[in-house]
């Protein structure tokens, strides 16, 4: 199995996160979102993947595209340690918190987003990052809200093991971190996010630890 990533990309870092937590060793294969205007953009991702975004599974042929398509086919496919619980009511509710994020919040901040906030809207770095910061914040108050909220909520966004939805959370408020967003308001996600966290399958999908980090 291939991973196509990003030390940076927080899609791929969902998935890194979801591998370790199922013991998968899959090849890490870096795709640098920057370098020569992206490599992305390169002739060779470009016969793999139109949509010119990571993360991107190989495995025995099949190309898989989009994280919670990847994190839902590894749960499938590889037994232990599963990401989505068992019952129809159960995952629905992971789906819709990982959703939250990978639906709601990450695509208005993607790379693509806010580069064409600077280049064709001629935002500024403060209008960037307030732009950044409002999307994330909106997201996160729902989050934490359903969160606080929900009797299904444990140790973690679901019970009291890691889910999908932790794949997700662990990504995004690492990037609200880097963007200095105030996450105060956000206690349960927070501390969500330190249990997690405290697993070496989480702290291993870190983008510093990663071979393309720089
Ligand atoms: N919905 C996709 C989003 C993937 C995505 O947006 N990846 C970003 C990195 S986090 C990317 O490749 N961006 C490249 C670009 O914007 O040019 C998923 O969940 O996999």
């Amino acid at each position: 199995m291939k991973l196509y990533t990003y030390f940076r990309s927080s899609a791929a870092y969902r998935v890194r996160i979801a591998l370790n937590l199922k013991g998968i060793q899959a090849e890490l294969l870096p795709v640098d979102l920057l370098k020569d205007g992206g490599e992305q953009f390169g002739a060779a991702y470009d016969a793999l993947n139109p949509s010119h975004l990571v993360p991107m599974l190989e495995d025995d042929g099949m190309l898989s595209t989009q994280s919670l398509a990847i994190i839902e086919y590894l749960d499938e496919t590889c037994p232990g340690n599963p990401l989505l619980p068992r019952t129809p009511r159960e995952r629905a509710r992971v789906r819709a918190l990982s959703q939250v994020i990978a639906c709601d919040i990450h695509p208005l901040n993607n790379l693509r987003v806010l580069k064409y906030l600077k280049r064709k809207l001629n935002a500024s770095p403060e209008q960037r990052d307030e732009w950044y910061r409002h999307w994330i914040s909106l997201g996160l108050e729902a989050l934490e809200r359903q969160l606080v909220r929900d009797p299904e909520t444990g140790l973690f966004c679901h019970g009291d093991t890691p889910t999908m939805a932790d794949c997700c959370l662990v990504p995004q408020l690492y990037n609200a971190r880097k963007f200095d967003c105030d996450l105060t308001p956000y206690a349960s996600l927070v501390a969500i996010a330190e249990r997690c966290e405290a697993l070496p399958a989480f702290r291993n999908a870190r983008p510093e630890e990663q071979q393309d980090a720089r």
